[in-house]
């Protein structure tokens, strides 16, 4: 499957913001194919090659490379595709032959960078709606926060609040463009939402009605969104990440006023060469000290940054792998695993210690969101990604005190039902592993999730056909990111379907693996990610 067609989705920049950049050795190209062709970058290109085509996911299409390739070479990559995961624009018809001659042509000028945002900007943008003094002193709603569900309406930027009880939409709340991820506060009152166009939400869930009390921009692009956790500190402060530009911010929690901005340009981890865009992806907050843990993508290294003191910020740089993307803690919550996909390896942060404890060889193009903890029957503790370029799901043991043998090895390879897969899960009171397939060209794969029973893995999986028991007509049905209830007895999954069709959240029953119940609604848009707020709040996974 290319890879590229379906990571790369279009970036939510705006090209006009990115000035011409023409350079005489290469051919000649008007200002309205530059204009055009630089549209069509960003919304096919970018996500995989990177804003300055210094290259992620796809090949760096820097100048030097490609006016020394020529324009006749680049349109037949363009045009077929590679098998390495670069989509056939020319021959799949979404680029006609014209265009496919002028992309050729734009890649040999020097690519338009979008401008820089720094505080003024951030602060320009800035809303504080409801300042701290006039929000609730104690919880106004008899919600049931613990079990109350934050739901990625990914194409209507909104999340839906579900009650894990009822299984009823309480509100849905505007958020940002193709909005990505929740994050609950340390306390459990606040929620932190996070769209690809940069914008952060903070809703404070003890209002009557809860609702966004402070909102801001802080880039352009952006993906990943946190909350100090470390006691004496908590709700103090939130971080947010972003692709462009590649840096990250760190604000007041309960008013998202900006505080303090860090670059992360810099030197590859392995090169050790200059990279000018290395975007901000996952990002946690520790429990064993005042910091975050922030994944550094294109220079493959994981920043710690200690907010205690914001003025002599320090900020510890560990060495990891490249690429770096999603991850989740350990059982113990000592341990940050961190998914390194293009070198298919999951580097192992020590909180603690504050110093890389592993570097661990899984399967090809680890994806494991937050990950899944459970006991092995024979190795104890193991921490488990699923893939997204092979069937493999790895377990890692992560006891270095009971198990040291074990600790930061793979300890067993399960084989799912195919690549393409985001999300697993589990819960501590579950005996099951859930497995998604969403990306997987096969529909009754990527509509399905398989199931393997933690007490005995050697008996295989089972598959839910999950699409179908949603009942759903027409559409992709891609089933995302199994997510527990707090009691750890039913797991929710999303059938994401298109905008205009309409999509479910099916409930299955943990012990039975029966199904409980499917969730349907006109207002449930595009449904990905659910995070119970308690789990999130907690990092049980
Ligand atoms: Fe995500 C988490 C980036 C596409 C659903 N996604 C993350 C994180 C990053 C990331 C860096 C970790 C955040 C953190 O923990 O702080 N995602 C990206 C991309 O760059 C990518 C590949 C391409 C893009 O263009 O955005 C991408 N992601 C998607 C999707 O298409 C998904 C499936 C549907 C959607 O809603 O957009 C999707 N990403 C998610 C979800 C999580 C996530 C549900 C959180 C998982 C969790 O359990 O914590």
């Amino acid at each position: 499957m290319p890879r590229c067609a379906t990571k790369g989705a279009p970036i939510p920049i705006d090209p006009g913001v990115a000035q011409e950049s023409l350079s005489p050795k290469a051919p000649p190209l008007t200002t309205e194919e530059f204009a055009r062709a630089k549209q069509i970058y960003f919304e096919r290109c970018a996500g995989c090659h990177g804003v300055l085509r210094k290259g992620a996911t796809g090949k760096p299409l820097t100048t030097d490379i490609t006016q020394a390739r020529g324009t006749e070479y680049l349109k037949v990559f363009i045009n077929y595709g590679t098998p390495a995961g670069m989509p056939n624009w020319g021959t799949s018809g979404v680029l006609s032959e014209a265009e496919v001659d002028m992309m050729a042509r734009f890649l040999q000028h020097e690519p338009p960078q979008p401008p820089e945002y720094g505080l003024p900007e951030m602060k320009a943008s800035w809303k504080l709606l409801v300042h701290p003094d006039n929000r609730p002193t104690k919880k106004e709603n008899d919600l049931d926060l613990d079990n109350l569900f934050s739901v990625t309406l990914r194409d209507d930027g909104k999340i839906a609040l579900i009650d894990g009880d009822s299984k009823k939409i309480v509100s849905t709340i505007e958020t940002g463009y193709a909005v990505h991820i929740s994050r609950t506060s340390a306390s459990g009152r606040y929620l932190y939402v996070i769209g690809r166009d940069a914008r952060v939400n903070l809703i404070d869930l003890w209002m009557k009605e809860p609702a966004n009390v402070a909102e801001i921009k802080v880039g352009m692009e952006a993906r990943s969104v946190e909350t100090s956790k470390y006691k004496g500190w908590e709700d103090k402060y939130a971080i947010a990440g972003t692709y462009w530009p590649p840096q990250f911010v760190i604000m007041d929690g309960d008013t998202l006023e900006p505080k303090r901005i860090v670059g992360t340009r810099g030197m590859t981890v392995d090169t050790q060469e200059y990279h000018p865009e290395p975007r901000v992806a996952a990002i946690v907050a520790s429990h064993a000290s005042p910091e975050f843990i922030i994944n550094v993508k294109e220079t493959g290294k994981v920043l710690l940054a200690n907010y205690q003191d914001l003025n002599n910020l320090q900020v510890t740089e560990i060495n990891a792998a490249r690429f770096l993307h999603d991850g989740g803690w350990d059982a113990s919550g000592r341990y940050f695993m961190s998914a390194a996909n293009e070198s298919n390896k999951i580097a192992v942060i020590d909180s603690k210690e504050r110093k890389l404890a592993g570097l661990v060889d899984v399967g090809r193009t680890p994806h494991p969101g937050r990950g899944a903890n459970f006991e092995h029957p024979k190795y104890g503790p193991v921490w488990a990604t699923g893939h997204l370029g092979d069937h493999s799901i790895s377990l890692i043991g992560t006891d270095p005190e009971k198990h040291p043998e074990q600790a930061w090895k793979v300890v067993e390879t399960l084989q799912g039902q195919g690549g393409g897969s985001l999300f697993l899960k589990t819960h501590p009171k579950s005996h099951h592993l859930y497995v998604d397939t969403t990306l997987n060209p096969d529909a009754k794969v990527s509509q399905s999730v398989a199931v393997f029973d933690t007490r005995d893995l050697g008996k295989g999986y089972k598959v839910l056909d999950i699409a179908g028991m949603a009942g759903l007509k027409d559409g992709p049905k891609r089933v995302v990111q199994p997510e527990f209830n707090k009691a750890g007895d039913e797991v929710w999954f999303s059938v994401w379907n298109g905008q205009d069709q309409p999509s479910a959240i099916v409930v299955i029953d943990d012990k039975t693996l029966q199904l409980k119940s499917v969730i349907t609604d006109p207002r449930l848009i595009t449904p990905t990610g659910k995070f119970n707020l308690y789990n999130t709040q907690h990092d049980v996974y």
